[in-house]
């Protein structure tokens, strides 16, 4: 996910407690939150190609699996999926693109319960108890892969096109394809470089963007006719019907559109999962903290970009948001909103 970030030229290199953890790892097991997204895997496995690199083994374990649109990783790395039973053996456990245990979803027990030394490398805003061993948490970082790409540095290990193209992935999701505020010098520099060794960026944009079903069209455009504005058209508002399951995870297109829109400040969108949850994603412009909006319902992520799930059914879920969102925003809607 992005985030707002501030200048990259100082950076944050990882102590020398991380390092020495990775050197002295025999087993390490990398695990991310649910429903992993580009970060958490392209992190991962840079990670991993690196780990290995030292001569270490390696684990990955997450929630859930990949999304199909990162298969030319997948191919390449095995990301295991948590199906219960006992976790791989291992001494180190490594935490990416997180830092609460609880967004491990099936994996928060049994990680939490097991006595291997928790590492978080992470990009996100922390709340709460620093629950874990040792961290390398940089929240100006652009993407949880550039981390890792800082780590592999300090570990005097070279990245084979595997890890650059996880670390390209890192980079080009959570900042948008470098469209966000959060690109800055340093990712692009860092691009640069993954290009140089090998990564084939045409081939990476056509398989995480232009992979969607002939359908997605006109779903699209029955979805946005529940598209609705408030606060003089900067909030944009879409509570989708249960039977929209292509927007399920990929939400950047709707999102992308309704930003494009000139008045747009905010999108809301809420979709009802197949499992019965109401999921919200949120999105912002420009200065406007989607985050504060997200943690009012339990949530979290980034100031531009952050989610949560809501009680439903959708109307309620639709109404408590609403009305949360016009009091999060109270006082950008009173600084000259023009009606639209
Ligand atoms: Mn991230």
């Amino acid at each position: 996910m992005p985030q707002t970030s501030q200048s990259s030229a100082e950076t944050s290199l990882p102590s020398a407690a991380v390092l020495k953890a990775f050197q002295n790892a025999k087993t390490v097991l990398l695990s991310g939150h649910e429903n992993p997204d580009g970060d958490c895997i392209g992190a991962q496995a840079a990670l991993a190609r690196v780990l290995e690199a030292m001569g270490k083994t390696v684990h990955i374990l997450n929630p859930d699996p990949p999304e199909a649109v990162f298969d030319y990783l997948s191919c390449e790395v095995a990301y295991g999926t948590f199906q219960g039973g006992d976790l791989p053996d291992h001494d180190l456990c490594v935490l990416t693109d997180i830092s609460e245990l609880g967004r491990c979803g099936a994996l928060s027990g049994p990680l939490g319960a097991h006595p291997s030394t928790k590492l978080v490398v992470d990009h996100h805003v922390h709340h709460g108890e620093e629950w874990w061993d040792l961290a390398y948490v940089d929240r100006t970082a652009s993407a949880t892969g550039l981390l890792v790409y800082r780590l592999a540095k300090a570990l005097g290990v070279e990245l084979d096109t595997v890890a650059a193209n996880g670390v390209f992935t890192s980079l080009v999701t959570d900042t948008g394809w470098f469209k966000y505020s959060n690109t800055d010098a340093e990712t692009l520099r860092i691009a640069g470089e993954m290009i140089g060794l090998g990564v084939k960026s045409d081939r990476l944009y056509a398989s995480i963007f232009q992979r969607n079903l002939s359908a997605l069209p006109v779903e699209l455009g029955e979805l946005l006719r529940g598209l609705e504005y408030f606060g003089g058209g900067k909030i944009a508002l879409l509570a989708a019907d249960p039977d929209h399951g292509p927007f399920e995870s990929n939400t950047d297109v709707l999102h992308d559109i309704l930003r494009s829109v000139e008045v747009v400040e905010v999108v809301l969108f809420l979709r009802q999962t197949s499992d019965g949850r109401i999921k919200l994603s949120a999105r912002s412009k420009n200065d406007w903290n989607v985050n504060a909006l997200a943690r009012r319902f339990g949530g979290g992520g980034h100031v531009k970009a952050s989610g949560a799930t809501l009680q439903g059914p959708m109307d309620r879920a639709r109404s408590e948001l609403l009305e949360a969102a016009l009091e999060q925003y109270a006082s950008e809607l009173s600084g000259g909103a023009v009606a639209r």
